[in-house]
């Protein structure tokens, strides 16, 4: 496809998304929060950039070592300081940064609090970390299955070898029933992998190419992280009334007036965000999960569900000198939640970055159409009064025979169905999909790129294609609403 057909399809796309109301999008947000946070002001902290973590090199393997704890950090000028969870004691975690080839050893050591939380699902003690690659193309004994947890003061060492594209992953908590309590007091950061074939395009690069983890909290006066299950976040999952970039509420960047590019990571626990600028000009899209898309594509807004990335690029050579240009999230659309951040036009610049036509190859995997779609109904079941999350009638129970059974290379098309008023973004570790169907309506798996996690509807379904290859053994999908997987709605498949 050449540049005129992408910018077609993206405004058919958009379209679609406008003109399908079954598609909503948007998660719930429970009504009346337990806890408000105090009204603050917006742009008066500058973004942070998460530092890159160093490593120390043996032979061609970068060796990193993490220290899970808690730390202090200011999530806004006007509140004091905050008791986190942080991979290094910061918020969020240094930014690892691999090249494609080059096996990477992650060193995580657990020196958290000590948390004795029963699991919300079956009661056992738990809240001891694991440390999952979001995106990772990883063998299963270091994926961070909530089974091989890390003892209180003890390490694992989790080996990557980056043998997948140049994209953008993130890294947090996956343990046992407390993945959204742990997610929400720090624990995440982002991952890139740059390849060569991407590093030729001559995209936005160096300090014109930053990572967004995006995130809502609710604060208390004294500046404190509230996350409360009660009944309202056990259905809808927990929000927050402040949208936090890299761990500060919304924060201001200043810009020159050129590209940049913004790998932005949605590590919200329940939040779908609708991205948009303020100035009214498009988003580009270059990537997203699973890296670069065939082509850029100009999007007025971005639907960005829970563990989504958008690579996007911003060209803010347009605007006047001393302009600002907010990032939106329309999703509502008014008050604390409206604004992520604001980029601030500072000054004129040369620029000799390019986004070209032809980002990447595209393929879509071949479909077998003997071989039988599997079924997977995404569901709500009340227990005792209490609300629990399911996949196919079952809350996740690790002792319990996997949901499907893949053979190693198989191409096999799994179909979500959704019959819950919340959408569920659904998540498959290790491989990257293809989306082929959505309500019935065949899908292009090109306009959506290669993805991990996209979002089963309210009263809708997905149907996703994957080549399961690389590793045997057991692996997680689950919703990526924290609070859905954390009340059950996961499952383990085994690769034979
Ligand atoms: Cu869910």
């Amino acid at each position: 496809m050449n540049r005129r057909d992408w910018l077609k399809a993206g405004a058919l796309g958009a379209a679609g998304w406008m003109a399908a109301p079954p598609l909503r999008l948007a998660a719930h947000e429970p009504g009346a929060a337990s806890e408000a946070s105090p009204v603050l002001e917006p742009f008066v902290d500058r973004l942070p950039i998460p530092r890159d973590s160093v490593p120390v090199m043996h032979g061609k393997t970068a060796h990193h070592t993490l220290v899970m704890k808690a730390g202090l950090t200011r999530l806004h000028r006007d509140l004091p300081r905050t008791v986190i969870w942080g991979f290094n004691g910061i918020y969020p975690g240094p930014t690892l940064r691999a090249v494609k080839g080059q096996p990477m050893v992650v060193r995580q050591i657990n020196r958290l609090p000590v948390v004795d939380l029963p699991d919300p699902v079956h009661g056992m003690p738990g809240g001891l970390p694991a440390v999952h690659l979001h995106g990772g193309h990883v063998a299963p004994e270091h994926d961070g299955h909530p089974r091989e947890f890390i003892s209180q003061g003890g390490f694992r060492d989790y080996h990557y070898p980056n043998s997948q594209r140049a994209m953008s992953l993130f890294y947090h908590d996956h343990s046992h029933g407390h993945t959204g309590r742990r997610v929400y007091h720090g624990l995440a950061g982002a991952y890139l992998i740059e390849d060569p074939e991407e590093q030729l395009l001559n995209l936005p690069r160096g300090e014109f190419d930053i990572p967004l983890l995006i995130q809502d909290r609710v604060v208390t006066g004294s500046g404190q992280l509230v996350y409360s299950l009660d009944h309202a976040s056990r259905e809808a999952g927990v929000f927050g009334d402040l949208l936090l970039v890299n761990g500060v509420v919304q924060p201001h960047l200043p810009v020159k007036a050129r590209k940049y590019r913004f790998r932005i990571i949605n590590g919200s626990n329940a939040r779908i965000y609708e991205l948009q600028l303020s100035s009214g000009r498009p988003l580009i899209q270059i990537g997203t999960d699973g890296g670069l898309l065939p082509g850029p594509v100009e999007k007025k807004v971005i639907h960005l569900s829970p563990s989504e990335r958008a690579d996007v690029v911003i060209d803010f050579s347009a605007e006047p000198v001393g302009s600002k240009v907010v990032l939106r999230n329309c999703a509502g659309c008014t008050g604390s939640t409206s604004a992520l951040m604001r980029f601030d036009v500072m000054e004129a610049a040369v620029d000799d970055s390019t986004v070209p036509d032809c980002l990447s190859s595209w393929e879509n995997l071949p479909v077998d159409s003997q071989a039988p779609i599997r079924q997977f109904e995404l569901n709500r079941r009340t227990i005792h009064g209490e609300v629990f999350w399911v996949i196919n009638g079952k809350v996740y129970d690790m002792a319990a025979p996997p949901i499907a059974t893949v053979q190693h290379g198989a191409v096999e098309r799994w179909r979500f169905t959704n019959p819950t008023n919340h959408p569920h973004p659904v998540h498959i570790h290790l491989v990257q999909f293809q989306v082929i169907n959505i309500n019935g309506i065949p899908q292009d798996p090109a306009w959506h790129g290669w993805k991990d996690t996209f979002v089963a509807p309210v009263n809708g379904e997905i149907t996703v294609m994957a080549r399961f290859s690389g590793y045997t053994g057991r692996y997680l999908m689950h919703c990526h609403n924290l609070e859905h997987e954390d009340l059950g709605m996961m499952a383990d498949f085994e690769i034979v």
